[in-house]
């Protein structure tokens, strides 16, 4: 896979995935999502991949947002596709079968952020800083942000954070739960690298079964979602995959996942 504004590498069943755009600090123009579109597309479907990191290149910038310049000028019917596309970009990397994990090594801000989010997990590098500051352009959050911020770390703070405008820290991101760690920025690749081949040893359709259980059941009510992971856990018998991690158990030895 080549693309202009993406760097990727696959290697021992975690995809590397790198926004390289440094000169405007990544920000996401419709190159930038097509490309992302276009490799999220394929990778989920890549059975070498278990696991996908996305990070930005350089040490300033995770994605510093949509793109200003290229946004200002739109008129209302192209901005409503340019929102489409971040949309769809967001939805399918939500509903990756693989876990994606954002390794977050600087601005995270408007889309950036929501980029984020859209992720599974995200590890902040010390010098990660998080916000929504459409506010200071005129716009909202355009890709998701309202739904996802508010989700993550509740209505209250995810106003205030729209509002305002502010960016938080990557440790006040850690504390209201919108990085699930934080570490020195020269560790944060190889961190990252360590919990995808963690879970990339596991077995791959609990993992996927998992991240739907949670994902899905979270926009159920708890009656219909406890039946939707009942369902899920009994299909995990169908799986080889379960008789190997149990026999694996009962025989003390390591369990030697084939995902299928
Ligand atoms: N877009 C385009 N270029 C950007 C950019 C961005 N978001 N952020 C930075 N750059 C560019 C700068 O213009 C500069 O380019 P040159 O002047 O060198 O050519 C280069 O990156 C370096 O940036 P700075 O010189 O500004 O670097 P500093 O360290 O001084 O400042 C900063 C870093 C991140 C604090 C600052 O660059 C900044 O405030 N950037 C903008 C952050 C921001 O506001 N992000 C949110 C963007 S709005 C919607 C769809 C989507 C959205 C909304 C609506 N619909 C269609 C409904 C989403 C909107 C957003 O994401």
């Amino acid at each position: 896979m080549n693309f202009t504004n993406l760097l990727i590498d696959v290697a021992d069943g975690v995809a590397l995935v790198t926004i390289n755009r440094p000169a405007a600090l990544n920000a996401l123009n419709i190159d930038v999502l097509n490309d992302l579109t276009a490799a999220f597309s394929s990778l989920q479907e890549n059975a070498a991949v278990a696991c996908v990191i996305l990070t930005g290149s350089g040490t300033k910038a995770f994605v510093a947002g949509a793109d200003i310049a290229a946004m200002q000028p739109l008129n209302a019917v192209e901005a409503a596709h340019f929102a489409r596309l971040g949309h769809a970009l967001m939805s399918l990397i939500e509903s990756c079968p693989k876990p994606v994990i954002a390794a977050v090594n600087g601005f995270a801000l408007g889309g950036g952020c929501e980029l984020a989010m859209a992720c599974d997990m995200r590890i902040a590098a010390e010098n990660a800083r998080f916000g929504q500051p459409e506010v200071n352009l005129g716009v909202i959050p355009g890709f998701g942000g309202t739904l996802r911020l508010s989700r993550l770390i509740g209505k209250g703070r995810a106003k205030e954070l729209i509002f305002t405008g502010d960016m938080v820290s990557a440790q006040e991101a850690f504390r209201i739960g919108l990085a699930n760690k934080v570490v020195a920025a020269e560790d944060l690749l190889a961190e990252a690298q360590s919990m995808a081949a963690k879970i990339a040893a596991k077995g791959p359709v609990a993992v996927r079964f998992a991240k739907e259980a949670i994902d899905s059941g979270l926009e159920m009510d708890l009656d219909r979602a406890g039946r939707f992971e009942a369902d899920l856990f009994g299909l995990c018998f169908a799986t080889e995959d379960q008789k190997e991690g149990m026999q694996a158990f009962l025989d003390k030895r390591q369990a030697k996942f084939t995902g299928r």
